[in-house]
């Protein structure tokens, strides 16, 4: 695994700082309840407040058909790009606690929320774990994901160096719009 994150430079002795870089995460906003346009406005400035993490990109927002149980409404789908010295797992824990504060109900997988914010990419990392798998397992199937994602990370790659870009074109756009601006 690539570890991005150097806790420690070398540094003259006198000087014993801690210098924490910097990742890219790429995080997908996602919301089907509840005036969805207005959850993902909010979230992106929520994201920007983040401790240690700013907003770089957010893309334009998607309509899209829903994926999983049936009946739900359209969602509302958009990216947004960070750069932030969180560990992944902190980050996912600021992801949660926002999701968490637009009174987010879990109630059954891929079911209608308010606001789902998935970890995409961070940095080239690959992370396996029972918590948090990144990338995130279904970036590569999902339009939803990679029109915004291309939309504000065209040089944007998998840790195996396959580009987003190449995902995209394998894609179809099948049951998405894009929105404007002001929608
Ligand atoms: N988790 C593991 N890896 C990650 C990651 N990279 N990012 C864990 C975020 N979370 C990650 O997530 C369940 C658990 O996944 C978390 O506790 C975390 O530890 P959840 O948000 O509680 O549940 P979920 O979202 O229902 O499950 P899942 O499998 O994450 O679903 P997805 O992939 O988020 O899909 N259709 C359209 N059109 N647009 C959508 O945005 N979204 C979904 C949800 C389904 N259908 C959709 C859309
Ligand atoms: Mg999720």
């Amino acid at each position: 695994m690539i570890n991005d994150r150097l806790s420690s430079m070398s540094a003259p002795p006198e000087s014993k700082k801690t210098i924490a870089l910097s990742s890219h995460a790429y995080i997908g906003l996602g919301s089907n309840l509840d005036n969805p346009i207005q959850h993902v406005r909010a979230a992106f400035k929520e994201l920007d407040e983040i401790a240690d993490t700013q907003l770089l990109e957010q893309s334009p927002l998607y309509r899209s058909a829903p994926v999983g149980p049936a009946g739900q409404p359209d969602y509302i789908n958009a990216c947004a790009l960070l750069q932030t010295t969180l560990a992944p797992l902190q980050l996912l824990d600021a992801l949660q606690a926002i999701e968490n504060s637009h009174q987010r109900v879990r109630k059954e997988r891929w079911g209608a929320r308010t606001l789902d914010l998935d970890l995409l990419l961070f940095g080239q990392q690959t992370i396996d774990t029972q918590r948090l798998q990144v990338p995130h397992p279904y970036l590569a199937e999902r339009n939803f994901v990679l029109y915004p994602l291309v939309d504000i990370g065209i040089k944007a790659h998998l840790p195996s160096g396959e580009p987003i870009a190449k995902l995209k074109q394998a894609s179809n756009n099948a049951g998405l719009e894009r929105l404007e601006k002001n929608s």
